[in-house]
């Protein structure tokens, strides 16, 4: 049985896994505005990916025999100074999040919540790789700077992103 604090506080990320969802579909709308096809595909691919994170957290507050409380989702902002401005504030993002899951495990640890805290030691490792993606990404845009040859190359890079579904 989950504690009240706890399922709050998993609530609570559902909507912010909802809510990252949301803002990679609204980058990859306005990469796809700039003309930047495969960002785009890859912000797709990236919001995709939130929805699987969503389910994680529905699937496992059922499973502990919980409640769902779905709540309104944040409009995201809509444009960004330039490429690298997108991918900069998705890194900021992915640190923010990364930042709300550590709070989760401490909460599971104070709770003594074992299986909460065998939950999020998936996300604590996911976290782990979406930074490191976006983190280079954001460095290949700096090396990049204004050359349109680089910036083409990498939105071709980034259009092969397949979805690879989270594994248990
Ligand atoms: Fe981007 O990992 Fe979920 O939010």
């Amino acid at each position: 049985m989950l504690s009240p604090k706890m399922q709050e506080a998993l609530n609570s990320q559902i909507n912010a896994e909802y809510y990252s969802s949301y803002l990679y579909l609204s980058m990859a709308a306005f990469c796809d505005r700039i003309d930047l096809k495969g960002f785009s595909h890859w912000f797709r691919i990236q919001s995709q990916e939130e929805m699987i994170h969503v389910m994680k957290f529905f699937d496992y507050i059922l499973d502990r025999d919980g409640q769902v409380t779905l709540t309104a989702i944040e409009a995201p902002p809509t444009s960004w100074p330039s490429a690298l401005g997108v991918f900069e504030a998705a890194l900021a993002h992915e640190r923010h999040i990364t930042n709300r899951i550590g709070k989760l495990v401490e909460l599971a640890n104070a709770e003594g919540d074992h299986p909460t805290h065998a939950l999020l030691q998936w996300f604590v490792n996911e976290q782990i790789e979406e930074e490191a993606s976006v983190d280079t990404i954001v460095k290949q845009l700096r090396m990049a700077g204004d050359a349109p040859v680089a910036l083409l190359m990498i939105d071709r890079e980034l259009g092969q992103r397949t979805l690879t579904p989270a594994t248990e």
